[in-house]
């Protein structure tokens, strides 16, 4: 039998690299809730594909004879513009992201990018240097670029506007590369080398292709910030090209294709995912999502945004939902639906940073964001059922900290409160007050087994009336507490995170999610939110 299985092993990894080596392996996909379309020749012809970030629902989109190419998605996700060439003139067409109801929109013209869900940008004239707004619903068009008696000092092909139509970023043939330039034409400044010029989707920097292997990334006043990606050197696909954001700057998708190869159209260029944080590369090695040996390129991406996410988490119970997605600002808001929303302020804002590129925010000082006044609502809702779920999407700032350091409280001070969710060192401390227990709400229900890691975790403690529960990443926690006691002694204690009401339990890390059920949610559905994850998005 020993040879039997060893034999199954070495053969199994034998096909593996097989597979690997002539290109028929799976990549491993995210768990991601997007998708990407790409123009590839593998028909024999230009076509446009399609396929979702988790893998599914590959398809084809386009089939004929004609070169169809550049694809792009439309802001909310739910259509696709793009160029088709016939008898040798290029056209503007658009569809809906399902490949349905194809239509040309715009002859003798190119590209079709995205500014809003109902205006592309168009390129005509000899080298694609004019252009122009197109509205999809009138047809209308405005030529936008070049600015009328502007003098021009480069000769800017492709200019595409940033979203607050300000800027424009493009490539000139002389002097030759990457060039910013201001609507009016009054500013106009040449970056750098290279080649394939984006704005990010917030409009604050743009990036390009800088040389083969590294996408560039500079200010709007042309300053170079430093690199936005750069391939590991053992990177077999290491010549990189068509580089695009998605539009919460969550993930960059890219082309490459292998390094003795560089041809646009005969390279076997591949599409990589590349996942970003904070603007840097959150994955040691990007994923392969094509594996096809003609040309993969011109990719675009779409990540369904927080609407859909939110969907995917339990609704029933909800009384306070706070996701962070305000991204700047004192205030923090209730976004569970359920009148009257409490929502939160920070105080001492710069102990607080929000959290780039993500919804949530840092305590990196003592501070704490407290609801004004009583927090009402909870009050009322937890008292007349006398259960809840309490939930967390957190990620310490160290290991160290205890009091317990208060994570989410209903509070007044370090010995009254209704409820408290703690750290201590690497456990979770859970304190509830009931007809049955102290003002301090004690004895707490202790995890004992370092729980925390240092990394994102998820949290939920709930009570039924009778047991506490803690669950730390969807799995519920051996330790149990039987309590029995109902609500009836609760205060009008304002919700707090990340300190004591008093400012002496200071917790220190990030929150990305905080929700209050006035019911115990049951195994399933904590497994449910532990899927849905934390990203609501912007
Ligand atoms: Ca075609
Ligand atoms: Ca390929």
């Amino acid at each position: 039998m020993e040879g039997i299985k060893g034999f199954g092993v070495t053969t199994s990894v034998f096909l593996i690299l097989i597979s690997t080596v002539v290109g028929f392996a799976k990549p491993n996909f995210p768990d991601l809730n997007g998708f990407i379309v790409w123009t590839s020749n593998r028909d024999g012809d230009w076509e446009i594909f399609r396929m979702n970030l988790d893998g599914t629902d590959r398809k084809q989109l386009t089939l004929n004879d004609s070169p169809d190419m550049t694809a792009r998605i439309s802001p909310d996700g739910r259509m696709i513009a793009w160029t088709r060439e016939q008898r040798g003139r290029e056209e503007v067409w658009v569809m809906n992201a399902d490949g349905s109801n194809q239509r040309k929109v715009a002859s003798n013209a190119s590209m079709g990018i995205w500014l809003s869900k109902g205006e592309i940008v168009v390129f005509r004239g000899r080298n694609d240097v004019e252009t122009y707004l197109h509205d999809l619903r009138s047809g209308s068009e405005r030529r936008i670029w070049p600015p009328k008696g502007a003098g021009l000092r480069c000769r800017v092909q492709g200019a595409t506007p940033s979203p607050n139509r300000r800027y424009f970023v493009g490539w000139s043939p002389s002097p030759r590369g990457i060039w910013i330039f201001s609507f009016d034409g009054r500013f106009q400044k040449h970056i750098h080398g290279g080649c394939e010029g984006r704005f990010a989707p917030d409009g604050s920097f743009v990036y390009w292709v800088m040389s083969p292997g590294t996408f560039g990334r500079a200010s709007l006043k042309g300053e170079i910030l430093g690199e936005l990606y750069k391939v590991d050197r053992k990177m077999w696909y290491g010549h990189t090209y068509f580089p695009q954001l998605s539009s919460d700057m969550r993930y960059l998708v890219y082309g490459a294709c292998p390094n003795n190869q560089h041809n646009h159209n005969t390279s076997d260029y591949e599409i990589f995912l590349m996942r970003m944080e904070g603007l840097k590369p959150a994955w040691s090695w990007p994923l392969r999502l094509t594996y096809h040996p003609k040309t993969d390129r011109w990719p675009d991406i779409f990540i369904h945004g927080g609407k859909r996410r939110l969907r995917k988490r339990v609704r029933s119970g909800l009384i306070a939902l706070y996701a962070f997605t305000e991204g700047k600002g004192r205030i923090v808001r209730d976004i569970s639906g359920v009148n009257p929303p409490v929502n939160l302020r920070i105080k001492n804002p710069k102990a607080i940073r929000w959290i780039e590129g993500d919804n949530g925010v840092e305590f990196v000082k003592s501070s704490m964001i407290i609801s004004e006044g009583g927090a009402e609502k909870l009050l009322k809702k937890l008292r007349s059922s006398g259960k809840l779920s309490i939930e967390v999407w957190v990620q310490p700032a160290n290991l160290r900290q205890t009091g317990p350091s208060r994570i989410v409280s209903m509070s007044k001070d370090p010995l009254n409160r209704n409820f408290t969710l703690g750290q201590i060192k690497s456990d979770i401390a859970y304190r509830l007050r009931t007809t049955r227990t102290n003002p301090n709400g004690i004895p707490e229900l202790d995890t004992t087994r370092q729980v925390l890691d240092g990394g994102v975790v998820h949290l939920v403690a709930t009570y039924d009336g009778r047991v506490k529960h803690l669950y730390v990443n969807g799995v519920r926690h051996s330790e149990s507490q039987q309590m029995s006691g109902d609500f009836r002694k609760w205060d009008a204690f304002p919700l707090i995170i990340g300190n004591e009401a008093t400012g002496d339990r200071t917790w220190l890390g990030k929150v990305f999610l905080v929700a209050i059920y006035d019911r115990p949610l049951n195994p399933d559905e904590v497994m449910r939110n532990y899927k849905a994850g934390w990203r609501i998005g912007r």
